[in-house]
This record gives structure tokens, C-alpha cells and sequence, in this order.
């Protein structure tokens, strides 16, 4: 039998990480690049041993997505279609009412997901918008789901407000290395999104980031990205691995599409270096096929965003994915009475087999 040891010879060099399940926040950027090199099989090993010594390996954790004010900001950033800087041909809209959020936030529920995240195309709330979120949040809250915003950058007393109300989760990404960030955003330094994760984390709020792939960037920028969220005095407890989705107006809307398998080491690689963290396979499931999925699970993918839409772009059909999980034996993370309805649905469905099974002659019965 091939311990994991054996298994993991040529490349990683923390074949004792690796057994240890040990937290580690001084990886070397060398070893996040062997780790990410090595044999696709010894990768996806290593990641799934890794995975679940910390997880259920069944369970997939739901988020839901709304845009709750979309377009004209006056960031570059230059993947995203919501940039006043392009013409990306979306409908702007003014921040939604906190009725028509919860409702939202009450139907996501009811389609099973366990988390609402709602995104506001700022560079930074002002106070009287930050005021209608807090409602928000305390709504949604009360629904019974974690709640989760990204609404830019935030400063120590925002993020403290955002606590109060009851907030779960802030998401803020890196995107992507800090060399590379300079091509693709300048409205912003590398530096102002360190400081709002740290206001995040100082307030008490769970921290989401992560960053996209495939924007044109140097193998050595995703290793960098996994570096900066690896060495933060905390891991993120959550990370989402973003596609990018090439939006036709961007300047990235006509880059090269990205490798899938490129995608699934990179989502291995963020399981090994950050072990506790849900990785969270996001933006980009549209453009892969439910193979390539599967092996995003298979590497420790054990979150997604859930429902048709993303912020302003398409995602899979909810009935599609619940469909590939219940293919794959996986579970949504939160509804173990699902798993009972899936029970109960078997066994119906065994009901309705028995009584035809009884139409077939059986030669091996007793002549009467
Ligand atoms: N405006 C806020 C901010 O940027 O901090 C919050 C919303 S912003 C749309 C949230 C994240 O979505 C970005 O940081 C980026 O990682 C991701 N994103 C935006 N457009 C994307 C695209 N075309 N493909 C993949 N991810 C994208
Ligand atoms: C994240 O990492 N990805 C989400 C969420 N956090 C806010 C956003 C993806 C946006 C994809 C492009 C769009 O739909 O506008
Ligand atoms: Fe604005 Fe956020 Fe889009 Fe950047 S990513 S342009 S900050 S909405």
C-alpha cells in the first residue's frame, strides 16, 4: 500500500506538512510553486489527503450572489464589467431597497443555499449607503442565513458597524500578485487591500479572499497571490478561486482562456497551503464543464456560488448543480435534512421498483 509519503516523492519538499495537518503562514514562494508543479496525480493526492483530514469531503458549502448596486464605479479595475472606465453595455442601477433584497436573500434560502452575498460596485461605501446595508445585513441575518458584503474598501469604523449589525463574512480580494496588480488596477494599491482585510479582521468579521486566474498572468503571480493569502496572520477563512469571465468591453474580454487543468492545480494548491480555509471555486463555472468540476471537488474545492447569476453574469442553473451533486454523492454543507429527503426519495423510489420487479417471472421461486 502507497502511503503519502511514497506517493509525494519528486516535488513537494513538506512531506512532513503534510502528514502534520500543522497551519503554516511562512510559505516560500519556491515551494508554492513545486507544490503547484508536481505530478497531477501526486497534486490532487495530496490535496484531497489534506482535505479530508479537515473536511467532510461530501459537503459543499452555498453561497448566493446579488448585485444590490451595479455599474458606473469609478474603479479600472480591468476584469470587470462594472467599471464606469469601459462600456460593457450594463444597465446601471441604483443601490436596491432592503425589501427587495430580503426577498432575494428569502428565495436564495428557500433554493437551499446557506449564505447570501450581497456586492456593491463601490471603491468605498459612503456613510448614508453604509447605513441601508447595516439593514440589510440585520434582515437577511434574521432569516436565518450568514450573511456576507463586498462593497470596497472599508476603514476601522465601518468595518466595526458592519460587526455590530451582525455581519459573517467581508469579502475583499487580492486578485491576483502584487506585481502583477499594477496591470490590471490603479485606481487602488495592493497596500489599501491589505488594510481593509486587516480592519476586517480586527472587527471580528470572518475574512473572504481571494483573487481571479486566467487574466494573462505569469504562473509565478498565482503562486505570489497564494503566498499573500497563505502569510496573513490569519488564513482567510474563506477563499474564492475566480475564473475570469472575459466580458466583451474590458480590456480583458479578449485574453486567452485559461488551461482547466491549470485551474484545478490552482484550487489544489490554495487547499494544501491554507488547509482549514473553504476554497471556494467561484466566478468561471459556466465556461467549465462539470468533468472539470468535479475535479475542482476532487481538490478540495468546498464552496460555490449558487444560482444563476453572479454578480452581473451568469453562473449554472441551481437544478444543474444539485443534479452533479447528487452524481458525485455530495451533499450541500447545512442541509442534512436534505440528505434525509434524498433518503426518503430513494427509498420511494425502491417502492415504485418493487411492485414492477414482481412482474418479472422468477425461476428460481418454488413451482406452486
Ligand atoms: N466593488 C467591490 C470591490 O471590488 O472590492 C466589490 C465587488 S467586486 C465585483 C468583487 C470581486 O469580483 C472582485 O474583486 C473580483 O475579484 C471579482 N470579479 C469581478 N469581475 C470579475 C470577472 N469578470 N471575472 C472574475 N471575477 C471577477
Ligand atoms: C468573488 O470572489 N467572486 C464574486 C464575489 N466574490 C463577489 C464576484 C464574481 C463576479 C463575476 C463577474 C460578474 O458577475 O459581474
Ligand atoms: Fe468597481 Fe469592484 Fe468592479 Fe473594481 S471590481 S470596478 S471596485 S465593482
Amino acid at each position: 500500500m502507497t502511503d503519502i509519503t511514497q506517493a509525494d516523492t519528486a516535488h513537494t519538499k513538506s512531506l512532513a506538512y503534510l502528514n502534520s495537518g500543522a497551519i503554516r503562514n511562512d510559505w516560500a514562494l519556491a515551494e508554492i510553486e513545486a507544490i503547484y508543479n508536481q505530478p497531477f496525480n501526486d497534486l490532487l493526492f495530496a490535496a484531497q489527503t489534506i482535505h479530508r483530514k479537515n473536511f467532510d469531503p461530501n459537503q459543499v458549502q452555498t453561497s448566493t450572489l446579488l448585485s444590490i448596486k451595479t455599474g458606473a464605479c469609478p474603479e479600472d479595475c480591468a476584469y470587470c464589467p462594472q467599471s464606469g472606465h469601459y462600456s460593457t453595455g450594463l444597465s446601471k442601477e441604483q443601490l436596491m431597497a432592503v425589501e427587495e433584497v430580503v426577498q432575494k436573500a428569502q428565495q436564495a434560502k428557500t433554493n437551499g443555499a446557506t449564505r447570501f452575498c450581497m456586492g456593491a460596485a463601490w471603491r468605498s461605501p459612503r456613510e448614508k449607503d453604509l447605513d441601508v446595508v447595516l439593514e440589510m445585513v440585520r434582515q437577511v441575518k434574521s432569516l436565518g442565513l450568514e450573511t456576507c458584503v463586498t462593497l470596497g474598501m472599508l476603514d476601522g469604523d465601518q468595518a466595526q458597524k458592519l460587526a455590530e449589525a451582525g455581519l459573517d463574512y467581508y469579502n475583499h480580494n487580492l486578485d491576483t500578485s502584487p506585481e502583477y496588480y499594477q496591470q490590471i488596477i490603479t485606481t487602488r494599491s495592493y497596500e489599501n487591500r491589505l488594510d481593509t482585510l486587516q480592519n476586517v479582521r480586527d472587527a471580528g468579521i470572518n475574512v473572504c479572499s481571494g483573487g481571479i486566474i486566467g487574466m494573462g498572468e505569469k504562473t509565478q503571480d498565482r503562486y505570489g497571490l497564494l503566498q499573500q493569502l497563505a502569510n496573513m496572520p490569519e488564513h482567510p477563512q474563506s477563499v474564492p478561486i475566480n475564473m475570469l469571465v472575459a466580458v466583451e468591453g474590458t480590456p480583458l474580454g479578449k485574453v486567452e482562456k485559461l488551461d482547466s487543468l491549470d485551474f484545478v492545480r490552482m484550487i489544489a494548491t490554495a487547499r494544501i497551503v491554507m488547509p482549514q480555509s473553504y476554497v471556494r471555486l467561484s466566478a468561471g463555472r459556466e465556461d467549465m464543464n462539470q468533468e472539470t468540476q468535479s475535479l475542482c471537488y476532487f481538490a478540495g474545492a468546498n464552496s460555490i456560488f449558487y444560482g444563476e447569476k453572479l454578480l452581473t453574469t451568469a453562473n449554472p442553473e441551481a437544478e444543474a448543480d444539485m443534479q452533479l451533486f447528487k452524481r458525485l454523492g455530495i451533499t450541500p454543507e447545512g442541509h442534512q435534512v436534505a440528505a434525509q429527503e434524498m433518503d426518503a426519495e430513494q427509498a420511494l423510489l425502491n417502492q415504485v421498483a418493487e411492485p414492477k420487479a414482481a412482474q418479472f417471472y422468477d425461476a428460481t421461486a418454488p413451482r406452486a
